[in-house]
């Protein structure tokens, strides 16, 4: 239940915040949508939280815009020049939602100077519209009630659940990068009766992903357009009528911490969901023949004994492989010596979203163009 007190303005005189926001990689998946404008999904999905794959954005008032919507927006690179956000239409119009959200708990004036950064690089199989979005609606909410962490904004009645439930209509994944550890994203019976529950913490069962990275080019179909095509293809009413049951058997074998169970569910629901991409009209292929090969490779390792971990995939070529930490370099060894073109991102189970003082520099009006 949110809290909503009437009215309630800050005296917003902290405007300048960080907030940090971790991927997440679904277990069971998000494919499909039952209201698109909503982002209202058509199935429970299922994901684990990562730590190290993460967006740290920072949000600013500016103390003399003259057009609410004038915001600044740019992304910093690895040194430290900043370029302008990419499609800054979609993020402006999130950001004047979002106000009007806000606007129950604090005035919400003015334009914001927005600064974010990626720990991982762009289009390398980690979801950055999950951890983006996450931590620009966290972000844009401690600048503009002026809450200096998550006490503060949920003391004025902004809680995690809230946040999700914001965070969702940017991305629809990134309602589950608020949450740490295992978190479910429950459907509901409408659009309205949606929630995002964390099921297992971090603690429970710290599983390591290490993120391969076969293949650096761009998507040529976004997720949000690949959604859309979910329903055209012929497999997608028999993987709807198995997916409870798969949430469920997925669930139990992380309640059960049993690895080898957890494993056969993700791969077996990566391969179905890229199955349907793939009878898709228009078909979408996120992944060719490096992906197989890789794929391939893993299995037979597995079957040999050389092994315990298993892959998922996201809407891309980049394989993630889960095992257990303490085997994680051991396999990484495997892996870079059988493909050693790859880089390799270790990550693991984390514990969601933050917020803190801020702690950049805003410079927001250079060239270039990037984003999420
Ligand atoms: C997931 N994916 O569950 C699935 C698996 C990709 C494959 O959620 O249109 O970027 O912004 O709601 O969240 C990617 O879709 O799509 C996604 P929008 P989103 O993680």
């Amino acid at each position: 239940m949110v809290n909503q007190p009437s009215g309630k303005k800050s005296n917003q005189t902290t405007l300048h915040v960080t907030a940090t926001a971790p991927s997440n990689i679904a277990l069971v998946k998000y494919w499909g949508k039952s209201d698109a404008s909503l982002n209202w999904p058509a199935n429970d999905s299922l994901s684990m939280t990562l730590s190290q794959a993460k967006t740290t954005t920072s949000a600013t008032m500016q103390p003399d815009a003259a057009t609410p919507s004038a915001h600044r927006m740019a992304f910093k690179t690895a040194g430290s020049a900043t370029i302008p956000m990419r499609d800054l239409g979609k993020t402006t119009r999130y950001l004047e939602w979002l106000r009007n959200e806000i606007r129950p708990f604090a005035a919400a004036e003015g334009a914001l100077d927005i600064l974010t950064h990626n720990s991982f690089p762009s289009s390398c199989g980690i979801a950055s519209s999950a951890s983006g979005f996450a931590a620009l609606t966290i972000a844009a909410a401690g600048a503009w009630t002026g809450a200096k962490n998550m006490d503060e904004l949920h003391r004025l009645g902004i809680t995690r659940d809230l946040l999700s439930t914001w965070a969702r209509r940017g991305s629809g994944s990134a309602c589950r990068s608020i949450h740490g550890g295992y978190v479910q994203w429950i459907r509901g019976e409408a659009p309205t009766g949606q929630k995002v529950r964390p099921i297992f913490s971090p603690e429970h069962w710290p599983l390591a992903d290490l993120i391969v990275v076969i293949d650096r080019g761009a998507k040529s179909i976004s997720s949000t357009e690949g959604h859309a095509r979910a329903f055209s293809s012929p497999l997608m009413s028999v993987r709807m009528s198995g997916l409870d049951e798969r949430l469920k058997n997925a669930a139990q074998a992380i309640e059960g911490r049993d690895l080898e169970r957890l494993g056969t569910i993700i791969e077996c629901e990566a391969i179905e969901m890229h199955s349907v991409m793939m009878t898709s009209q228009p078909r979408t292929d996120y992944f060719g023949a490096p992906t197989i090969a890789f794929i391939q490779w893993l299995r037979e390792s597995r079957a040999a004994g050389n092994l315990a971990a298993w892959f998922t995939l996201d809407a891309g070529p980049n394989p993630h492989v889960i095992c257990r930490p303490e085997d994680a370099d051991a396999i990484k060894g495997l892996i870079l010596a059988q493909f050693p073109g790859c880089t390799l991102i270790h990550d693991q189970t984390g514990s969601g979203a933050t917020l803190g003082p801020g702690q950049e520099t805003h410079n927001a009006n250079q060239g270039g163009s990037d984003g999420h």
